[in-house]
């Protein structure tokens, strides 16, 4: 009697333990179906399409107090998204490839954190190479391809992550260029993770979507291409870049968007956003918006005036804050 009494404590204990290590891991991840890319959307694993809809982090160096449990959670909840877009600069500002190893871990925590973060709010996840004035994606493709192995190793359990391998390609860096090095990122990605969307950046700035239209990569599955546009700059003539791409059935993302110029300053066109916004519901293309902080820029969701990292009121955000949390909840 007495020794089956000291089994039952041991067998109590270890289904704690063994329930502990599954919540803290699998379990969130699970909760989010895998999503997969069918014609020109994205779906779910019952065929129905999904629009993801949400917002960019600024550089994960310069802004990354915005990365916390409750800034996300409270997203998710009351401005009703679904994606949150991490967005590690590989260049400028302490950026992945510029910087030293130290800064490199403390990226890849951030990295981690927001991993965790946003599968723990029920949320997909962006990890973003960023791309800027490194404007051809070849010049740190080493770093690149080693990165997203790791990434793609350490997160294949998670259906929730989405990884986008240039942000945004510039230099007159051509779509053939642009191909040679997708195609070694995504092979690294796909030698881990056999099924995880990865978005894949094209010529000026993620605008020449219909260069990439032409001829996509081929022999992958679950792969789409980024448009980004800023709707004090870019309007009609973009979108006609788009209508083409979707013609040709290029799956579009778009990962990154504003209704500032292009600089990130500037008055708002609220006019040509809600042009866009209508051609993104029409193709139910997901968006995300730039970007989760207080910079003083009109790009910034946040007031400059505002100092809290979660909790927001609407009187916290700025014009295009207002604006966009519109948007998500139409
Ligand atoms: C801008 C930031 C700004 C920063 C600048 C340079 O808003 O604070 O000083 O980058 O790093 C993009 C880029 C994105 C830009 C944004 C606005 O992907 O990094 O952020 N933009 O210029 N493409 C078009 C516009």
């Amino acid at each position: 009697m007495k020794r089956k009494n000291k089994w039952n404590v041991w067998g109590f204990l270890l289904v704690i333990v063994l329930a502990a290590f599954l919540g803290s891991t699998t379990v969130y991840a699970a909760k989010l179906p895998a999503l997969k890319v069918k014609g020109t959307r994205l779906v779910n694993e019952k065929g129905k399409t999904v629009q993801l809809k949400g917002v960019s982090t600024h550089g994960l160096s310069w802004y990354p107090e915005y990365v916390n449990q409750k800034a996300f959670t409270h997203m998710k909840k009351k401005w009703g998204i679904n994606v949150v877009r991490l967005a590690m600069y590989t260049s400028e500002y302490n950026g992945y490839c510029t910087g030293d190893d130290a800064n490199r871990k403390a990226l890849e925590k951030k990295i981690d954190q927001g991993v965790t973060y946003a599968t723990k709010a029920g949320m997909y996840v962006i990890i973003d190479w960023h791309i800027l004035s490194d404007g051809d994606p070849r010049l740190y493709e080493k770093q690149s391809v080693k990165f997203f192995k790791k990434m793609a190793a350490k997160y294949k359990n998670h259906a929730n992550v989405i990884y986008e391998i240039c942000n945004e390609p510039n230099w007159g860096t051509s779509w053939e260029d642009i191909r040679t090095y997708a195609n070694k990122v995504v092979k690294a990605i796909r030698s881990k993770d056999k099924k995880a969307v990865i978005l894949i950046g094209t010529p000026t700035w993620s605008q020449d979507v219909d260069a990439a239209a032409q001829h996509p990569l081929k022999g992958y599955k679950n792969l789409m291409y980024t448009l980004h546009f800023y709707a004090a700059s870019h309007g009609d003539n973009l979108r006609e870049k788009a209508q083409t791409a979707l013609e040709q059935g290029l799956p579009l993302f778009v990962s990154e968007f504003g209704i500032s110029d292009a600089s990130g300053s500037g008055g708002l066109n609220k006019a040509e956003g809600a042009k866009w916004m209508k051609f993104i519901k029409k193709h139910k293309i997901s968006y995300v918006g730039w970007s989760l902080s207080n910079k003083d820029e009109s790009s910034a969701l946040i007031k400059p005036s505002c100092k809290k990292k979660t909790g927001w009121t609407n009187g916290d955000l700025g014009d295009w804050g207002k604006w966009l949390l519109k948007q998500f909840r139409k």
